[in-house]
């Protein structure tokens, strides 16, 4: 029976923290992850010792406590540890996205529809073709409205998956065509909402082959806990094989 219940146990404390990391990013998004959450408990840890302290202690009969040990002292030492924090932060989040990324990224538009997640690559040409939202179809084949009429659209791919070759920089363009959604990819340290009539980047290089999965993280309507994908890092030949074999399919 002990052994029994101790699998689930070490399971558990072994998934407590975050799947391993897949970017290049996410060094950064570790170290800062666990120095927050280190000076939190720190913080958590005094502040009930304290308490227990308060209540231990011997009592004076005339002493009301100082305010100085009970709440300048304990508030001054939190700015302190605020500004650390602030002045010591990785400024990795806004890295990722008010920093543009390098012009040779691969460029993907995310769209985010109740309940599934489309990439968009555009192609050989690397345009995007044009979206019309009266075109929106996902029985005929068009889940993102693509207008057949736009010569950049031609060489288009839409695909449910979102493939990746590694090590090069991706430069994600968010949308939604109905309410707020986030796509969240926790080995990749990325979360990033797509927002109706909003069109919002973020970058990333992924640094590790395999296949990870995708989530919605924003509660988006009674199929959020389906709104799931998966993307898979491959090498650069494989990554050319599928756009070939997806180019060859929109030729046809
Ligand atoms: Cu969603």
């Amino acid at each position: 029976m002990i052994l029994r219940g101790a699998a689930p146990l070490a399971i558990s404390l072994r998934d407590w923290w975050m799947p391993p990391n897949a970017a290049a990013h996410g060094v950064a998004v570790d170290r800062l992850m666990r120095w927050d959450v280190a000076a939190m408990s720190a913080c958590f840890l005094l502040a009930n010792l304290f308490l227990v302290w308060l209540f231990l202690r011997p009592r004076r009969k005339s002493s009301a406590p100082s305010p100085w040990r009970a709440e300048f002292i304990p508030l001054g030492l939190l700015i302190v540890l605020y500004i650390v924090m602030a002045a010591t932060a990785e400024h990795v989040w806004a890295r990722e996205r008010f920093e543009g990324a390098v012009p040779a990224a691969l460029r993907i538009e995310v769209v985010g529809q109740q309940f599934q997640w489309y990439f968009h690559y555009p192609g050989i040409d690397a345009a995007y073709g044009q979206s019309r939202p009266q075109l929106i179809s996902a029985a005929l084949g068009n889940p993102i409205g693509l207008d057949p009429a736009d010569r950049h659209g031609k060489d288009d791919i839409v695909s449910s998956e979102l493939v990746l070759p590694v090590n090069r920089e991706v430069d994600l363009q968010l949308r939604s065509l109905d309410v707020i959604h986030g796509l969240f990819v926790p080995e990749m340290r990325l979360k990033q909402n797509a927002v109706p009539g909003a069109s919002l980047h973020v970058h990333f290089t992924p640094i590790r082959e395999g296949i990870y999965p995708i989530l919605c993280s924003q509660v988006c309507g009674s199929g959020h806990a389906r709104m799931q994908a998966h993307t898979r890092v491959v090498s650069l030949t494989v990554y050319n094989a599928w756009l070939a074999t997806h180019a060859k399919r929109v030729g046809q």
